[in-house]
This record gives C-alpha cells, sequence and structure tokens, in this order.
C-alpha cells in the first residue's frame, strides 16, 4: 500500500467501496444516489452544517451533548429528552464500544440482552447492526441536527450506513480516532480508512449534499499542549478537504487556564483557514468546537457542574461555535438523561449569559496565540520536510520520529516521549521535549515557565510536577502543588 494525500480515484474507491459494503448484511442497504435524494430532503434546520454556519455568522455558541443506548426506540427517547428539556442545539448519536472495533456480531448479542433486561447492555447506540433505515426513523424523529461521535479506526462502514441513514455530522479522522484509542491499527492504514471516509463525504459534497466533519480535538484529553491537538486538527483537515470535505469543525480540549485555552481556540481557527489557503484548498467552511474538560472529574455533582460552568464561560469567551458538554456523571460513567439535560441547561445558562463577551482580542490571548502558532508553524514544516511535502507521508514519518507525539496515548506507533505539565498559572507546557520540533526560542520559553513554577514551589522541576497535575482536578485543583492541602475524595 502507498499511502499518498491524494484525492481518492473513482477506480479506487468503487473497488474498496464493494468489499466495505460487503463485510456486513446491513451494508447492502446502501444506494448512494437514493441515500443523495434522502439526504436534499432533510431541511437546513435540521443540518449540522447550516446551524453552524448561521451560529459563526451570529457569533453564538452551540450546545451538544453526548448520548446512546442500545435500543432505538429508547434512544429516540433520549434524544428527544435531550431536545426538549436540555435544550440542546445539536444531538449526538454516541456508538458503542463493540462498533467501534467493528464487532457487530457482540453488538448484536448486546441488542437482543438490552431487549431482554429492559435496560442498555451497550454504552451507545449500534448503528451498523440497526442498518440505514433505523438510522433515519431515528433522525427522523428529532428537530434538530444530529452528528455521529464515536471513537472507531476503522470506521468506513459505519460511515456509509450513517450518512445514508441520515445523519449530517460525522466525527474522527486517522491520527485522532487511533493513537487516543487503539494499541496496534497502524497509521499508515487508519489514514487510509479514513481517505476513504472523508472521499465519501466528498461525494455526497459533489452530489450537492453537505456533511460536517468534525477531527476529535482533545486526543487523549489528559495534559495535551495545544500545539499539539492544533497540529493534528490542521493536518486532519488538510487530508479531509484533500478528498473533496467542504465543511470541518477543528476541535480543542479544555485545558483550563482561560487565556491558554482561549487562544488556542483562536489560533486553531485562524491557523487553520491559513494552512488550507497555502495548500490552495478553497471554499472549506471551518468553525470550532471546545470540549468541556476531558479529564477526571470530582464525584461531587456540585463540584462537577463548578468544572462544566467553568468550560462553558471559556468556550463562550473563545467564541467557539459550538461546546460538547460534560454531565455531573462524569465520575460514574454513562450518563442518565437528567443528569445529561442538566448539564446542558448549565452549559446554556452560562453560554447565554457570556454572549456579549469576548476575550479574543486582550494583549494577554493574543501573545499566546503567536505562541501557540509558531509552536504548530514548527511541527508542521519538519511534518512536510519528512514526507517530501506530501502530509499523509509526513504524519507517519512525523509519529515514527516522534516529531508528533500524542502525551498519555496507548498507540505504539506513538513515541511517547513528549512530558507535559502546567505552568505556575496552569497552562500547559512542555516540560520533555522528546524529539518534539520546536525552535530554541521556543524550548527556552517552556523552560522558562517551570523554572518560575519549581521557584513558586520551593522543589525542583520534575516528573512529579507531572503526576500531581494528572490527578489535580479530581481533588478540586488545577495545578498539582505540593503543598496544598487536598480536598477529601467523596
Ligand atoms: C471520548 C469521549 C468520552 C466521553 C462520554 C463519557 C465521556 C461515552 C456515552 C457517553 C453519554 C454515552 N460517553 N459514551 N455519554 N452516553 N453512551 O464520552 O462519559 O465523557
Amino acid at each position: 500500500m502507498e499511502l499518498k494525500n491524494q484525492k481518492l480515484t473513482d477506480e479506487q474507491f468503487n473497488a474498496e467501496r464493494q468489499e466495505v459494503l460487503a463485510s456486513w448484511p446491513t451494508g447492502k442497504e446502501v444506494d448512494f444516489k437514493e441515500a443523495v435524494e434522502y439526504q436534499k430532503s432533510i431541511t437546513p434546520e435540521k443540518r449540522f452544517g447550516a446551524q453552524l454556519a448561521q451560529a459563526d455568522a451570529e457569533g453564538r455558541t452551540l450546545i451538544q451533548p453526548r448520548a446512546g443506548v442500545a435500543l432505538y426506540t429508547e434512544h429516540i427517547k433520549l434524544l428527544q429528552y435531550l431536545e426538549s428539556e436540555g435544550q440542546a442545539d445539536l444531538l449526538p448519536s454516541t456508538v458503542d464500544s463493540y462498533t467501534r472495533l467493528n464487532r457487530y456480531s457482540e453488538a448484536e448479542n448486546g441488542i437482543e440482552k438490552s431487549k431482554a433486561s429492559g435496560r442498555s447492555m451497550l454504552n451507545g447506540f449500534p448503528i451498523v447492526n440497526y442498518g440505514v433505515n433505523i438510522c433515519r426513523t431515528v433522525t427522523g424523529a428529532l428537530a434538530k441536527p444530529v452528528q455521529v461521535r464515536h471513537g472507531t479506526p476503522d470506521a468506513r462502514l459505519l460511515t456509509e450506513i450513517s450518512i445514508a441513514g441520515g445523519f449530517t455530522s460525522y466525527e474522527g479522522g486517522g491520527i485522532s480516532y487511533n493513537i487516543p484509542y487503539s494499541k496496534n491499527h497502524s497509521l499508515e492504514h487508519t489514514i487510509a480508512y479514513w481517505q476513504y471516509t472523508d472521499r465519501l463525504v466528498g461525494m455526497y459534497e459533489e452530489a450537492g449534499v453537505s456533511i460536517n466533519r468534525e477531527p476529535f480535538g482533545p486526543l487523549t484529553g489528559t495534559l495535551i499542549p495545544p500545539c499539539i491537538s492544533n497540529a493534528v486538527a490542521i493536518i486532519e483537515t488538510l487530508l479531509a478537504a484533500t478528498q473533496g470535505v467542504k465543511d470541518i469543525t477543528v476541535g480543542y480540549g479544555q485545558c483550563g487556564n482561560l487565556i491558554q485555552d482561549v487562544a488556542a481556540v483562536k489560533a486553531l481557527k485562524e491557523q487553520t483557514k491559513a494552512y488550507l489557503d497555502k495548500f490552495g484548498l478553497k471554499d472549506v467552511r471551518i468553525t470550532t468546537v471546545f470540549h468541556q474538560w476531558m479529564g477526571g472529574f470530582p464525584k461531587d455533582e456540585s463540584k462537577a457542574f463548578g468544572v462544566i460552568s467553568w468550560g462553558s464561560a471559556t468556550a463562550a469567551l473563545a467564541k467557539a461555535t459550538k461546546v460538547i458538554v460534560k454531565t455531573p456523571h462524569e465520575a460514574m460513567g454513562v450518563p442518565t438523561k437528567e443528569a445529561n439535560a442538566s448539564g446542558l441547561r448549565a452549559t446554556k445558562q452560562v453560554i447565554s449569559m457570556l454572549r456579549d463577551q469576548s476575550l479574543l482580542n486582550i494583549p494577554s490571548v493574543e501573545k499566546e496565540t503567536e505562541i501557540i502558532k509558531a509552536e504548530v508553524d514548527c511541527i508542521l514544516n519538519k511534518v512536510l520536510e519528512l514526507g517530501k511535502g506530501d502530509i499523509a507521508q509526513g504524519t507517519v514519518a512525523a509519529f515514527a520520529a516522534g516529531v508528533l507525539d500524542i502525551p498519555f496515548a496507548p498507540s505504539r506507533y506513538n513515541a511517547g516521549k513528549l512530558m507535559p505539565a502546567r505552568d505556575d498559572d496552569g497552562a500547559i507546557r512542555i516540560l520533555e521535549m522528546g524529539n518534539l520540533p520546536l525552535s530554541q526560542d521556543l524550548k527556552d520559553f517552556h523552560r522558562a515557565k517551570f523554572e518560575e513554577r519549581s521557584r513558586m514551589e520551593k522543589r525542583p522541576v520534575s516528573f512529579q510536577m507531572v503526576i500531581d497535575d494528572v490527578s489535580a482536578i479530581g481533588k478540586g485543583f488545577l495545578v498539582g502543588r505540593p503543598d496544598t492541602e487536598t480536598q477529601p475524595l467523596c
């Protein structure tokens, strides 16, 4: 296999498509021409991209939950509840773990067991097993646009059924749904699988149907320096746009330091557009998604609402186009519909109160934005150099060399040499660079930030800071200080 960042030819795509659609019985239900007509019957109020474009034009931030259960009748009720009681602007269908691993027989078992027991025995909605028509029943029963959210390294069949099933947005990417999710999938393969997904979206686009795409921004959700997640989001955007995708929402997971978070969203939006321009990829609509805190949550529901509200405030002040909402049950697992709706309402309250305020143009944000952009340029220049101008080949080579390195990722295709920690203000900096190709100036900047923290905490710069920071939020803090009395775990 030779991976290249080139639009797949019809011949390549169609040969692969036959195999994909034959790999599980529901694949036979996909008829592209008929699916295009079905998608064309979906009104703009229910189209993901149209709602995002409108919010972007008005400077509003939309709210979206995660949600998915095994039985489709229950799934419909759940999403209707999140529309009515949660005031969700956008809806999800979170897919179960068996489907994410292409284990459809086990997902089928989960559906049967759920029918028998009367409760969901899967941690999400098994789209592939249900097939095109049941997905249309689900998406058709709702007033708001619905997106598929998952975590699937090989999502080709899932994409086919999802789009034919009436979903108008699709999450994931060849890097962001591999490195944080899988140990053994090679990047070369998953980038190729996602070229298929993006080419399919491109084909719908060419047939007059726009499907929104969203690379998964937060990666492992644990102390990710903004330059790493922004570099990955930009690469996945370039890969998708090359296959003909025209509507992309780039994402970022909350770090917790307000200035850094606002700057990261600003840098992400501006720099994604700049790189698309640089590569001559025209007419791609770019919006942003801010993920409320993706790390460990406090068990206490009131404290969880504190974390949720801080993420909501940051999303609003960064003018993100949408925010993905957590729930007060986050520490416990899959939330009840009531807990899910309460997270949404808390978020909506904060977002509405802050809709007329922005921190995008204050000097400290401008300064941090320039730093993130400079770091991303260092990384992407090296990726392109390694790929001799080809960003797909460069990405594979960059991960192998540790030039791209995602903290705390399970993949054996990730170097795992980079070590992040917080500085004295709680911003995420890089303690061990590994092979990250930052300029000496930028390396010195990070080092100086840790020297400052070290002076304040009267302890040497060390790995202990990383350990303390990873567990801090669950204990009620952002920065893991050595001398702070931690709150009792409850
Ligand atoms: C990477 C995403 C993890 C987040 C939530 C987790 C966590 C997963 C479901 C769900 C509601 C589901 N999540 N599956 N939330 N319903 N079926 O995704 O709690 O916040």
